[in-house]
């Protein structure tokens, strides 16, 4: 695609990915025009980000002339492609390109990308832990909450960027090259967005054939999903298993973490040092080792940055215990599957807080997950209802509905008795509620820590 400094670019939604895109594209020299559906967004914030006011804005519905007017789209993740704006860009050839490719085509160095369905935060971060002490110009960036284009500009020849991307951010990324990818796991996830498992697994992969053979891709050895990948990509693929030894790869062997690739074979640490709860933690830090090693890590320090990695915020957090009463935030579990991983690791018995946005999850797997280890559930936000109708076909026990987080919070501390856990693991998405999982996660520390 040809850039032109004469015609404006179109940046689509006014959040983070919006407003950092918006400032990078100024700074460049060319001309943004900024649009958002929403009529009430606060202008004084985006003027104050962007450090200018010298720009177009448009809100509420895009006019023809706009669109006849702008050289390409840079689209903010949130925005569905099935919304009457995009369609009609679409229908006027104006090519869209997500936030991370209008960065990545300003970045330097080597970039690594993380995705898959779970465990993309923790593994981004495990590798950014473990590359900032080989490389200092190591950033992590993307999905994780810091979009690219506010960091782009310091990126050097010598940089390696961790870039955390979702679906929806691959879904308009067309020319990154990574040179590591990884793919943690697939499951059903953002159906109502993606339409079908089909297109959701197809982003998930589709990075991996943009890559050449001097780079590499890490998979879940494991994952049915992701067999087909050697076939779809040129790259070195390499896979971990914590269930089976691997010819090559990252593996568990009686508890002990071994890497075997070129012939070697390190042994890391066993799996009871590390310092995270459970079987797909013990697989994102398997990861993590693929992923430095891969890019170059002294197998030293790989093996102490592993055993000096801590829990990241709202992923099965340690908030505080009242009246013997252990409160656990895992806001970020954002689906029914990581509420499931949640269930593999809490202490029971657990009154779970659960419910959010509604994205038209199958609950059944989940709820099933519960036997023998929740007491009781109290239920939010617009799944609760969905939630308690699986519990009582699939794995009966109380549940009651909650119309606040303060009022969950103060119901599942009535229902829990001495030795329980009460945990906050939703399974939905935060937006009917909250801007985001952080919010969510932080308004319930707050409240269980004021019981
Ligand atoms: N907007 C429209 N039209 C729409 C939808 C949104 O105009 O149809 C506008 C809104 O009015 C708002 C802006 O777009 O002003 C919001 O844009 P956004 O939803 O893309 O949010 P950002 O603030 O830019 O944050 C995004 C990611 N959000 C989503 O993908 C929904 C953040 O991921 C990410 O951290 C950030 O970019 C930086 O890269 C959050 C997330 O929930 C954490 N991700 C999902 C997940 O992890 O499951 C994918
Ligand atoms: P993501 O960024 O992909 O949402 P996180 O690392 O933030 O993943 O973890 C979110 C939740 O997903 C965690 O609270 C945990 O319950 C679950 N999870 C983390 N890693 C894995 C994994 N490898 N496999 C399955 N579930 C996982």
């Amino acid at each position: 695609m040809d850039w032109k400094k004469d015609a404006p670019i179109l940046v689509a939604g006014a959040g983070i990915s919006g407003t950092n895109a918006l400032r990078l594209i100024l700074r460049e020299g060319y001309t943004p025009i900024l649009y958002d559906g929403n009529p009430k967004v606060d202008l004084e914030k985006v003027y104050a980000k962007a450090g200018s006011r010298d720009f177009e804005v448009v809100l509420g519905d895009l006019p023809e002339d706009v669109i006849r007017r702008v050289q390409f789209c840079a689209m903010s993740p949130g925005i569905s492609l099935d919304k009457p704006f995009v369609q009609q860009l679409i229908g006027a050839g104006v090519p869209l390109v997500s936030e991370i490719s209008l960065a990545y085509h300003f970045s330097q160095g080597k970039v690594a990308v993380v995705t898959g369905t779970n465990g993309k935060t923790t593994t981004t971060t495990l590798i950014g832990h473990i590359m900032e002490a080989v490389n200092p110009k190591t950033r992590t960036v993307g999905n994780i909450g810091r979009p690219y284009s506010e960091y782009v500009r310091e990126t050097t020849e010598d940089s390696l960027t961790v870039i955390e991307m979702s679906s929806f951010q691959i879904e308009t990324t067309e020319d990154l090259v990574p040179d590591l990818l990884v793919i943690t796991n697939i499951r059903a996830d953002h159906l109502d967005r993606h339409g079908s498992m089909e297109n959701y697994v197809a982003l998930k992969k589709k990075l991996s054939m943009n890559q050449r053979p001097d780079q590499v891709c890490i998979i879940n050895g494991e994952d049915p999903w992701l067999r087909d990948l050697p076939e779809l990509t040129k790259a070195r693929v390499l896979r971990f298993s914590s269930q089976r030894e691997l010819e090559e790869g990252c593996f568990l062997k009686e508890g002990e973490i071994i890497l075997r690739l070129d012939g070697q074979e390190f042994d890391i640490c066993h799996k009871d040092q590390i310092q995270l709860l459970g079987m797909h933690n013990t697989e994102n830090i398997m990861t993590g080792i693929l992923a430095a090693y891969a890019l170059g890590a002294p197998v030293e320090v790989i093996r102490r940055q592993v055993l000096s990695f801590t829990a990241v915020p709202h992923r099965m957090e340690y908030v505080c215990t009242k009246k013997g009463v252990q409160y656990y935030n895992d806001s970020k579990a954002t689906n029914p599957d990581s509420v499931i991983k949640a269930m593999e690791v809490v202490t029971p018995p657990v009154v779970l807080i659960a419910g959010g946005f509604d994205r038209g999850a199958d609950y059944r797997e989940m709820v099933e997950s519960f036997r023998g280890k929740v007491r009781s559930a109290v239920l939010l936000g617009k799944t609760a209802r969905n939630i308690g109708a699986a519990i009582d076909s699939f794995c009966p026990l109380p549940w009651t509905l909650a119309e606040s987080m303060e009022e969950a919070v103060r119901l599942a501390a009535s229902q829990a008795k001495e030795g329980d856990t009460v945990l906050l693991s939703p399974a939905c998405a935060s937006w009917d509620m909250y801007p985001n999982f952080e919010v969510r996660g932080d308004e319930f520390k707050q409240l269980a820590k004021e019981l």
